[in-house]
């Protein structure tokens, strides 16, 4: 997984409202293939070890308990540039500031509740990805 490669998630709040659907729609729509994908359910654990590296930001226990309170589709997607496309087609943190027809702007619920996960970096892409599935989950 190197430069091409993305990781996301299709958060809680989003599979309760019925989004997942709509979402991948929109994500294929724009370019990327999926190359591994799954249903799953964070634990607390999970949750607090994804999210490790804002361990001491004020948000934390909120983030974690919200990514662990129901089932998640934890994807790697595949295009080039796509980590920094990938956040382009989720748009800000903040929905309230995303741009119109961005995944957060039209399925966000609110900053804490954002719908959708992209990573940062390439290098937290690899880790990321590796996360959440084995080499023989990625196609
Ligand atoms: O990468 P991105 O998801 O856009 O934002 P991060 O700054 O990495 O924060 C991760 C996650 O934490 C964010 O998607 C929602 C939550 N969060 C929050 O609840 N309140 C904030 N002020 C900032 C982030
Ligand atoms: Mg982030």
């Amino acid at each position: 997984m190197s430069g091409n490669r993305t990781f996301t998630m299709i958060k809680p709040d989003a599979v309760e409202k019925g989004h997942i659907g709509a979402i991948l729609e929109k994500i294929t729509a724009a370019g990327f293939k999926i190359v591994a994908m799954k249903y799953t359910h964070l634990s607390q654990r999970d949750a607090e070890q994804f999210y490790a590296v804002h361990s001491e930001r004020p948000f934390y226990g909120e983030l974690v308990a919200f990514m662990s309170r129901g089932p998640i589709v934890a994807a790697i997607l595949e295009k080039d540039n796509a980590v920094e496309d990938f956040r382009v087609l989720i748009g800000s943190t903040n929905p309230a500031e995303a741009a119109e027809g961005t995944i957060r702007k039209m399925f966000a619920t609110d900053i804490a509740e954002n719908a959708v996960h992209g990573s940062d970096s390439d290098e937290n892409a690899v880790i990321e990805g590796a996360f959440h599935f084995s080499g023989r989950e990625i196609f």
